[in-house]
């Protein structure tokens, strides 16, 4: 309470703008994220950050390099306890030197050449220096934005403790495009947003700028994201229209000093007549057209009228992302032709000012196969060197749907003419929305690590994303926002650690769970080594957990349909592949869905070996087993135990992780400020509860089915 007063009193000028809203709580709201800048506690580590930077010299005039001074000016006056002197000149004094070998004199001298070749444009080195007399720590980028990373990283360093000698550290982003994707609509409300409303407030803009944007922006910008997504890929075709791109122009103003370019999702019907919508089809447009065959002049001249009008209110426009053919989004198949038709209809028409295109692969017509994981790969694969070079090809990292256990979306690997990106989401849509403590690292790196064997052993998931496979430049990663308007942002304080490990992993997908999860953790909850150790070991769990108490050893979709919260194992009505009994297939003999070679071959679309490995179960692995097989109940598991003692005992260890996720965190009461321990206590509580709703309510459905008794 007294360190928010104190921050609240003494400074409520300076910190206006940033974070500027953060005076309206006596403890910690969970506004300022990561980036508390809270005054070091560590005597010796605070005089030793005093005296390495007295005096600070950013050089550089542009809005961004504004927002380097600002950043510093708040940070280090944070975390030092004191104003720090920003002057033009080092004299002699231990100095922060940050700039561009063009815009700093000393950046020049130093001779930083060669190593800035290789960092790009959005990478930095960060250094110590010597210069006449000076100890000098450098941020040096080839441009300004480079050099707004940098500063963070700084900032990070020392938030999280680290010893600020011999700096050598020179960072380049392992992705070109890292995106967060909004499913926001124009009418405030969020698809499958569990933290309040949309933060984009389309009724107010452009006029009203809400701070929040900034706010947003610099969060954004802190971990290395430089693309937002603004609407959900279900696109209201009215986020095209003139009024519209008025509003989305100024949010691209505020965002392009902080790095951040804006890309909208469209509708594919877009250039048709609003009189063709007919109810739930989204056929209905904002233009004056009949058709929007990609293959029609007309259309292809819409759309490229409209990419020259939005280029002349945002020349820095990112490009579309398109869900198309998808749960009743239009597309052109609805035309008789091809994804790849549409998608280059779209890329060329963004294609004179640079602008990409992200079609979504996210696609399963039940005409295509009775199995839905197969669908995607059936009607992509055949495209694959069929699209231009500014389109991506934008797949979700499962076959099926953002499940707590995937094995990877085989797809991965089999285009390799054409440029794939990841599809991330970070809002737990099928992992306890923002009730659950559940960190997604862990999770994220299980795909990035997955070996795909494409090119033979060491294909991982992330060499294809990152280009390396195939030697691409065009490369992304996109997350789905888990952000809203509640106070603080992500409902759950530990959701804003799904946000920030997204951003960290685009950055660098090589960074460990555990140093994020560490990063995190000091920046936000505590430095305390102790009370980090007992909160890393709780998050590293989280993931784990869930699967075991919701779809342990390869189960999947066995949630309430369409809520996809709670358990609903016995729900069989409508669309055969909304059902949980599709997938589950639980009956007298066993559990699970044969993708075997001889059930749906799903196991087809992996290469060798995986696919002879997924095949067979005893070389399966056991955390996908009920994905690619029916198992008999008494089959035996590595363990020794049959599969259905093996299912209870997973449900029984998933509720027996949260239980003690509570205990760890009831245990550093004292160590966590109040209001953020009792708003995750809270959400444990409920996480307890509920992960014993879904052990018995699962155990208690299969039981019917295996007649035999619930051990653990
Ligand atoms: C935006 C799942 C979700 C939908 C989402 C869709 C998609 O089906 O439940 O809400 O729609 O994925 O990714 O397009």
């Amino acid at each position: 309470m007294r360190r928010r007063l104190l921050f609240t009193f003494t400074l409520p000028v300076i910190v206006l703008g940033l974070f500027s809203v953060v005076g309206t709580s006596l403890s910690d709201d969970g506004y300022t994220l990561w980036m508390k800048y809270k005054k070091i506690d560590d005597e010796r580590r605070l005089s030793q950050y005093q005296h390495a930077i007295s005096t600070v010299n950013v050089s550089g005039t542009s809005e961004t390099c504004r927002i380097i001074r600002e950043e510093l000016e708040n940070g280090l006056r944070g975390l030092l306890g004191k104003e720090v002197l920003f002057a033009a000149a080092v004299n002699g004094k231990n100095a922060l030197v940050i700039g561009t070998p063009v815009t700093s004199d000393i950046v020049n001298k130093l001779g930083y050449h060669a190593r800035l070749q290789s960092l790009g444009k959005e990478g930095y080195l960060l250094k110590s220096a010597e210069l006449k007399g000076s100890n000098l720590i450098v941020i040096a980028a080839n441009g300004d934005i480079g050099l707004l990373y940098g500063t963070f990283h700084l900032l990070r360093l020392m938030q999280t403790r680290h010893s600020l000698d011999s700096l050598d550290v020179s960072s380049r982003p392992k992705t070109q495009y890292r995106l967060l994707n909004h499913w926001d609509n124009l009418d405030g409300s969020i698809e499958r947003g569990y933290a309040g409303r949309s933060l984009w407030k389309w009724d107010d803009l452009p006029k009203k700028i809400d701070p929040r944007y900034r706010d947003y922006a610099r969060a954004a910008a802190s971990i290395g994201i430089n693309g937002t997504v603004l609407n959900n890929v279900n696109a209201d075709p009215r986020i095209l229209d003139a009024q519209h791109l008025q509003k989305i122009a100024a949010l691209a103003d505020l965002f392009r000093p902080y790095g951040i370019r804006v890309f909208l999702s469209v509708n594919f019907a877009s250039p048709m007549s609003g009189r063709f919508e007919l109810d739930g089809d989204r056929k209905g447009g904002i233009g004056n057209l009949t058709t929007s065959d990609p293959l029609n002049p007309g259309v292809r001249l819409w759309w490229k009228n409209k990419a020259r009008e939005i280029y002349g209110l945002i020349p820095d426009f990112g490009g579309f992302v398109v869900k198309a053919n998808s749960e009743g989004m239009p597309g052109p198949q609805d035309y008789k032709r091809t994804h790849a038709n549409g998608a280059n209809m779209l890329g060329e028409s963004l294609a004179p000012y640079g602008g990409v295109v992200m079609w979504r692969a996210f696609v399963y017509n039940p005409d295509v196969d009775f199995d839905r994981v197969k669908r995607a790969y059936k009607e992509f694969v055949p495209l694959d060197g069929k699209f231009l070079s500014n389109v991506f090809v934008q797949a979700k990292n499962g076959p099926l749907d953002f499940q707590p256990r995937e094995p990877v979306q085989p797809l991965f690997g089999a285009m390799p003419k054409t440029p794939l990106m990841l599809e991330l989401q970070i809002t737990q849509e099928y992992l306890g929305h923002s009730t659950y403590l559940v960190y997604l690292a862990s999770m994220w790196k299980e795909y990035l690590q997955f070996d795909t064997y494409a090119k033979g052993r060491g294909s991982t998931l992330a060499s294809v994303v990152d280009g390396t496979m195939e030697n691409y430049q065009m490369t992304g990663m996109a997350g789905v926002a888990n952000i809203g308007d509640d106070r603080n942002w992500c409902g759950h304080i530990f959701a804003q650690a799904n946000w920030y490990a997204f951003g960290r992993l685009a950055w660098d997908h090589r960074l460990s769970a555990e140093q994020i999860a560490d990063e995190w953790i000091r920046m936000t909850l505590s430095n305390n080594s102790s009370v980090v150790a007992s909160v890393r070991s709780m998050m590293m769990g989280s993931r784990e957990a869930c699967v075991d108490y919701m779809e342990p050893l390869g189960l999947h979709h066995i949630m309430q349909t369409d809520f996809h919260y709670g358990p609903e194992p016995s729900y069989d009505k409508g669309r055969p592949d909304w059902t949980p009994v599709y997938y589950h297939r639980a009956d007298s003999i066993g559990i699970g869905f044969d993708r075997s070679s001889s059930g749906s071959n799903a196991v087809g679309q992996y290469f060798s070996p995986l696919r002879e490995m997924f095949d067979d179960t005893s070389t399966c692995p056991e955390k996908y087993l009920l994905w690619f097989h029916h198992v008999r109940w008494d089959h035996r598991m590595k363990s020794g135990r049959t599969l259905w003692e093996e299912l209870c005992n997973k449900y029984y260890a998933g509720t027996m992780c949260v239980d003690s996720m509570l205990a760890t965190w009831k245990s550093l009461e004292k160590s966590i400020d109040p209001e953020i321990f009792l708003q995750v206590k809270a959400r444990l509580e409920k996480q307890k509860t509920d992960a014993e709703i879904w052990r018995g309510t699962c155990l208690r459905y299969f039981q019917r089915f295996s007649k035999m008794p619930v051990i653990h």
